[in-house]
């Protein structure tokens, strides 16, 4: 915790005052609050204030004053993350870029499209749409997360099995690093083999080397007409077996997976089961289907699975709507848990080891959670896995934080053992910190020491997230 006396702080805020506007450098204890925390809603916010610069000159000033005076810098985006990367409890100055949210530019030659990096996800997937391009990945925090904070921790949501990560959509990077530099990176080129590309290093930096400020992104065709199925599966093994026939016949642009009891937590909140049986467990596959051309060969696959005991029931939507109402059955399962302050685990391993996998940590969950609500979810054509646990409502959340801490370290040694990431999509930021040798080890970690010490060698940016 940074201790400051009270004319040490009103002295920092002067010194911003000179650069930032009164209205966009915050200090109300609303602000601190709303622009100090993520979705994780773990700690408590504390910064010193929050900037809302409008410039790239104005960021630059930031993190030039930030290094003079050693104050810590917080960048911030839609801060709809889930692993506190975007937290500020320690007197730091929040960075966000919510006012710098402009389209600059789009090429139609090149598909791609220059913006401001507090641009809105979605802004920027109806920007494409209008010029009849699409930007494709996409996941359920689309109205509220910011393009800046996505490349940050290289967002990754329902598409990923078609059209990757966000990282292969970044052609293009401005960024201010932690020395107060101002680099413009790969200038949006296809190729470009001129040695190391410190672009890709931005991408899932957490904010830990210098701050976002502009990015270029390459847009491609939207997708045509997508038909949905939601299959019911009996058992954990028939998910894998289902994706390996389906991505073999059908072009395949989502591969999800849900139980019972995640879906349980939807229906409270108004839809509708898909069909009148439930099962354990439930696939979500999403694949082109113009014209219906695809449906009789999906039909056909439904059947086959279905004599093999892979699943019990189906549903295939008719129309767009009725695909939009089967997707919230998914996506809206994270936000319909989030009064039961769930433990949460975003986990993967490559494809081929997610059958291994689920059996062996299935057991080991059920072994070592047998009074909590452990619920299944995530992105599994990615292998990647989301579960949490739920708290039961009279437990305390710190009691109920470290029962779930006791657990973890047996749920990564088994992910280790597979060759998996204690993180998939959501990053390290401060809740899987102390996990990180699970997936890197030791000296991996020094070369990501040192790659931070030449970008931020006074250790202004996003100090305490991702390593220490
Ligand atoms: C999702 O896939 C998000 O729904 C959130 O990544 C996952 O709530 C979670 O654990
Ligand atoms: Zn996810």
């Amino acid at each position: 915790m940074t201790m400051r006396s009270s004319s040490e702080t009103a002295s920092l805020l002067d010194g911003l005052r000179a650069f930032i506007e009164p209205a966009h450098l915050r200090t109300d204890a609303d602000s601190c609050l709303q622009y100090g925390r993520d979705w994780t809603r773990l700690y408590s916010p504390n910064p010193l204030a929050v900037a809302l610069p409008g410039s790239i000159e104005q960021v630059q000033q930031l993190v030039i004053f930030a290094n003079h005076h050693r104050l810590a810098l917080v960048p911030s985006g839609g801060r709809t993350g889930l692993s506190g990367a975007a937290v500020a409890c320690n007197g730091e100055l929040v960075v966000s870029l919510e006012r710098m949210n402009r389209i600059l530019e789009f090429d139609p030659v090149d598909r791609s499209v220059t913006c401001q990096a507090g641009t809105i996800t979605e802004a920027l997937q109806n920007f494409a749409r209008d010029q009849g391009l699409s930007y494709p990945v996409d996941f359920a925090s689309r109205g509220s997360s910011q393009i800046g904070g996505n490349i940050a921790t290289n967002a990754g949501g329902i598409k990923v099995v078609r059209y990757g990560l966000t990282r292969d959509w970044v052609t293009g990077l401005k960024v201010i690093t932690g020395r107060g530099d101002r680099l413009d990176l790969n200038r949006g080129l296809i190729k470009n083999a001129s040695g190391y590309d410190l672009r890709h290093l931005f991408v899932g930096s957490e904010g830990t080397l210098g701050i976002i400020v502009e990015a270029t992104l390459q847009l491609t065709r939207p997708l045509r007409e997508p038909s949905v199925m939601v299959l019911g599966v009996p058992n954990l093994s028939g998910i894998m077996a289902i994706y390996g026939l389906l991505r073999s016949k059908l072009d395949l642009s989502a591969f999800e997976f849900f139980s019972e009891l995640a879906l349980r937590h939807v229906l409270k909140k108004g839809p509708h089961r898909p069909f009148d049986s439930a099962t354990p467990y439930y696939v979500l596959a999403e694949f082109e289907n113009p014209g219906d051309i695809q449906t009789d060969e999906a039909l056909e696959l439904f059947e086959h699975c279905a004599e093999q005991g892979w699943l019990a029931d189906g549903v295939i939507s008719q129309s767009g709507n009725q695909a939009k109402e089967l997707w919230r059955l998914r996506e809206d399962i994270s936000e319909s848990i989030a009064e039961h302050q769930p433990y949460k685990n975003d986990i993967a391993v490559r494809i081929s080891r997610v059958p291994a996998l689920l059996e062996e940590i299935d057991g080991l969950l059920a072994r070592e959670y047998p009074d909590f609500e452990v619920l299944w979810y995530g992105h599994i054509g990615d292998g990647n896995l989301h579960i949490n646990i739920l708290k039961p409502a009279t437990m305390e959340p710190a009691i109920f934080a470290k029962k779930c801490g006791a657990v973890s370290p047996h749920l990564f040694a088994a992910l280790q053992r597979h060759g998996g990431s204690i993180s998939a999509e959501h990053g390290v930021g401060l809740t899987k910190k102390p996990y990180l040798h699970y997936t890197r080890d030791e000296s991996e970690v020094n070369y990501l020491r040192a790659i931070k010490q030449a970008f931020d060698p006074n250790g202004i940016m996003n100090p305490g997230k991702l390593f220490d």
